[in-house]
């Protein structure tokens, strides 16, 4: 039974691709995260830098992650991890440790490398062995993987005693956020067999769901609503389940792609995120 009116003509309004409300809270102002960066030093004394790997698909974000730091940071556009426009034509495979200047010939505590480490195609990623090796400080710099055969102890680029400095202090698995439903078992068992060996050696772990513009118009419109979109939320609840990592270890970022300034609206999810990985990392080099 209707009202006195009848309601039943009336027609509904879309559903709302967006919350009234987020569903996690991002800081109203930047300070505080980019002062935490600012100044952090590992307490640790056998660690000069704090190391985060990143490892994902070609094209996943990555590159434009660790670019997307530097800009921040650095308050400029950078783009020194060079990014992959045509993605799946050119990647690297080498292993390079990635540094962000702070003043004159001094560098952030903070270092980044990142691995491709899960393509379906054996031929092109990087494999399961390798990212191990590498999360555990055998891999030199400047190595170039080879898809087909992972590294031996009998290599020269293989290091038989990593230092700490060497070793990956938290591992940041990297997803564009509208690929999470396409994720095929593979690589998902990929993703499982380098989580759990990085859970085995007590390695700390978070997730970034990245290109969030691109999977959510309401967040191309106006990045602000990262946290409030409906979709969005629940591709970090598949990806939990998926993988299992916890909501609040997944992170939806922004990467600056097309810009020439920075802003605080981009700033504020990739800051967040960042500070959670140190976070996490320093708990890890404490350990
Ligand atoms: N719209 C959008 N594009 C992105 C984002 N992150 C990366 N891209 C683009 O995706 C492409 C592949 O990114 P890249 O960082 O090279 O991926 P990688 O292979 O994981 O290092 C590049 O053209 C980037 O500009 C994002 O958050 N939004
Ligand atoms: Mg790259």
């Amino acid at each position: 039974m209707t009202g006195v009116g009848g309601g039943s003509s009336k027609p509904h309004p879309p559903p709302s691709p967006c919350e009234e409300l987020p569903w996690r809270d991002l800081p109203e102002d930047n300070e505080d995260n980019f002062n935490f960066i600012k100044y952090y030093q590992p307490r640790n004394k056998d660690a000069s830098h704090l190391r985060i790997l990143l490892h994902g698909p070609v094209g996943a974000g990555k590159s434009s992650f660790i670019n997307s730091v530097e800009s921040v940071l650095r308050d400029q556009i950078t783009n020194q991890a060079l990014t992959d426009a045509t993605s799946g034509s050119s990647f690297t495979l080498k292993y390079k440790t990635y540094k962000i200047e702070k003043d004159v010939d001094t560098y952030y505590p903070v270092v980044f490398n990142d691995i491709m480490g899960f393509e379906e195609n054996t031929s092109t990623g990087v494999q399961v062995e390798d990212v191990i090796l590498a999360i555990r400080g055998h891999v030199k710099e400047n190595h170039k993987f080879n898809p087909v055969s992972p590294l031996t102890e009998e290599d020269p680029d293989y290091k038989p005693n990593p230092s700490l400095d060497d070793k990956v202090h938290i591992l940041v698995c990297v997803v564009p956020a509208d690929s999470v439903p396409l994720l095929n078992t593979a690589k998902v068992q990929k993703l499982r067999r380098v989580r759990v060996a990085a859970s085995e050696l007590g390695i700390p772990q978070v997730a970034i769901l990245t290109k969030v513009d691109e999977a959510c118009p309401e967040v191309k419109k106006d990045v602000n609503n990262i946290y409030k979109s409906k979709y969005l939320k629940q591709q970090v609840e598949q990806f939990s389940v998926l993988l299992g990592i916890p909501i609040n270890c997944i992170f939806l970022i922004k990467n600056y792609e097309s810009e020439i300034n920075t802003s605080g609206d981009i700033n504020r999810p990739i800051l967040t995120a960042l500070k959670q990985m140190v976070t996490y990392g320093e708990d890890y080099l404490n350990s």
